[in-house]
């Protein structure tokens, strides 16, 4: 391997990302036209620093690609199988940002109990004034709250929501060693609580989980709080059954198909939306910047990497 192996860049990296990555390795970036410059080039590169993903035609230009290091936990745009089948490292950016996503998931739920954005609407056009006191809203205390997908970062959820009294149950695909209720079916999860968090991994295996069943048995008072990937949401029966009033609010970070997010979504007052921000704060973000670069440092050092993805396992004993 040269000194120096180089390493494709998909997406724009931080300042202090970019020092470290030219330290290790011969930087590209990746042309937005890129057809033409990977029949070329492509075979040169044998890392891969991604901020965006790995689209499936960029891998196939890559014959000699050893090592793909992403920015973020979830990898739904990364092909993972067709990476370890070729011997191909990827990794993640696991546990960094597992306080600020439920950070986020904490405060859309208070937001859409609390109704913060009506009410501060009320507080600012002078409503108050003219017409009293904003209606009651509801507590988040002493709930029934729903995990979908009590990994690391619905665990953070958890105890964040046992701060509240919150009686947790969750669904996912096994039972954990955890002092919360399981369900094997979700819409009888659904069925049970106030709160519905959504936090599995995007992807072909949880696409539309959250579909109308499971909005109708989550009900009328039911929250739906999604900050997962929008795909694990069917968007459709989700504004079906918020306008038809079967599902009673929502609070959203992540949309089928950003950054686009349905008009309907955007008139309706029992909705917060957000730009898919769930980790979105400079600590967060420098921390899983570093880590992007921990793994690729790592790799040079000794063809490991710190925190490969499940798929990858075998492939960082070696
Ligand atoms: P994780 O530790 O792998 O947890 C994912 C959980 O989902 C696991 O407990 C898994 O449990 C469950 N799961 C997987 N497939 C499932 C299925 N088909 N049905 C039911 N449950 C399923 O991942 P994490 O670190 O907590 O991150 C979770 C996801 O959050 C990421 O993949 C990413 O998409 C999203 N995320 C979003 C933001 C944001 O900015 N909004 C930020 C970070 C992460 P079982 O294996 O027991 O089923
Ligand atoms: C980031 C995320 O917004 O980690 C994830 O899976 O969705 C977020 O933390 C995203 O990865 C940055 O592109």
């Amino acid at each position: 391997m040269p000194e120096r192996p180089a390493l494709l860049q998909l997406g724009k990296v931080s300042e202090r990302m970019a020092e470290r990555l030219v330290a290790g390795f011969e930087v590209v970036q990746l042309p937005p036209d890129h057809e033409a410059f990977l029949a070329e080039r492509g075979s040169e590169f044998a890392a891969i620093a991604t901020m965006r993903g790995v689209p499936d035609d960029v891998l196939a230009e890559l014959p000699n690609l050893k090592v793909i290091s992403s920015f973020g936990v979830g990898y739904d745009n990364i092909d993972a199988v067709v990476a370890a089948s070729r011997g191909i490292l990827v990794a993640h950016t696991p546990d960094v940002l597992n306080d600020e996503v439920s950070d986020t998931a904490i405060m859309l739920w208070l937001a859409v109990s609390k109704e913060l954005l009506p009410a501060e609407r009320w507080a600012r056009s002078g409503a108050w004034e003219t017409k009293g006191a904003y209606p009651l809203a509801r507590t988040v205390r002493g709930r029934n709250v729903g995990i979908l997908g009590l990994g690391r970062i619905g665990q953070a959820i958890a105890k964040m929501t046992e701060m509240f009294g919150a009686k947790v149950h969750y669904h996912g695909r096994a039972r954990k060693n955890v002092p919360y209720l399981y369900f094997d079916d979700l819409a009888d999860m659904a069925s049970e609580v106030d709160v519905l968090f959504v936090i599995t991994p995007g992807g072909k295996g949880t696409r539309h989980l959250v579909n109308a069943e499971v909005l109708g048995a989550l009900g009328p008072k039911g929250i739906l709080i999604n900050v997962s990937r929008g795909s694990v949401v069917d968007e459709v029966a989700l504004v079906a059954a918020l306008r038809e009033g079967r599902l009673g609010a929502a609070g959203l970070d992540v949309f089928e198909d950003e950054p686009r997010i349905p008009d309907a979504l955007k008139d309706m007052e029992n909705v917060v939306l957000l730009p898919h921000i769930g980790s979105a704060t400079v600590e967060t973000r420098r921390a899983m910047g570093d880590l992007v670069c921990d793994n690729l440092d790592a790799w040079l050092a000794d063809g490991k990497v710190v925190t490969p993805v499940p798929e990858c396992l075998h492939l960082n004993r070696q």
